[in-house]
């Protein structure tokens, strides 16, 4: 199976109505959806989701921030999902992000950043099972797969299936 991300469009991303702007960016990268949803985030799904914040001082902030209005989930998948995703995004401090990356082209803050990916395949999986449940995740055939990657580039991903 090929490597999964989860992204969400955090609350202001939904409020300045860039949502379709996001979810296009990865579409023309070549990712495939395979989960989608607006959620509002618990205070336990918050809680666990940002763990490694908990003792910030922001933290307070950032989570009524993530409360404010729904968020959008997905979840994208790829050869190399999580580093990426990771890429199209930039940078936390929106400030410093690239042109041409999400945050890089939208965003002016660090905390209203627009969006969030994974950090790593083992956080994507964390996430995954945070915010979708069994059947939200759709196995099917993208049909421009073959255009998206190389022959060798789809048979390593089989062989580290059967591996
Ligand atoms: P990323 O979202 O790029 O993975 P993290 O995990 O360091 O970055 O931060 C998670 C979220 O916490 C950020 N997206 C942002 O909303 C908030 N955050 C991080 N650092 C700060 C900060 N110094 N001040 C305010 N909010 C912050």
């Amino acid at each position: 199976m090929m490597q999964r991300s989860v992204v969400l469009v955090k609350p202001d991303g939904l409020q300045r109505g860039l949502v379709g702007e996001i979810i296009h960016r990865f579409e023309r990268k070549g990712m495939k959806l395979v989960g989608l949803k607006m959620v509002r985030m618990t205070d336990e799904v918050v809680d666990e989701w940002y763990a490694h914040h908990r003792d910030k001082d922001f933290f307070a902030d950032l989570k009524g921030f993530m409360q404010s209005a729904p968020v959008v989930a997905m979840v994208w998948e790829g050869v190399e999902a999580v580093a990426t995703v990771r890429k199209l995004c930039g940078v936390t401090a929106g400030r410093q992000a690239e042109g041409g990356s999400i945050r890089g082209d939208f965003a002016m803050s660090t905390q209203m950043n627009l969006i969030h990916a994974a950090d790593s395949e083992e956080t994507a999986k964390k996430e995954l099972g945070l915010l979708f449940k069994d059947g939200e995740i759709f196995d099917y055939d993208m049909c421009g797969l073959p255009w998206m990657y190389g022959k060798q580039e789809l048979e390593k991903e089989n062989q580290a299936d059967n591996g």
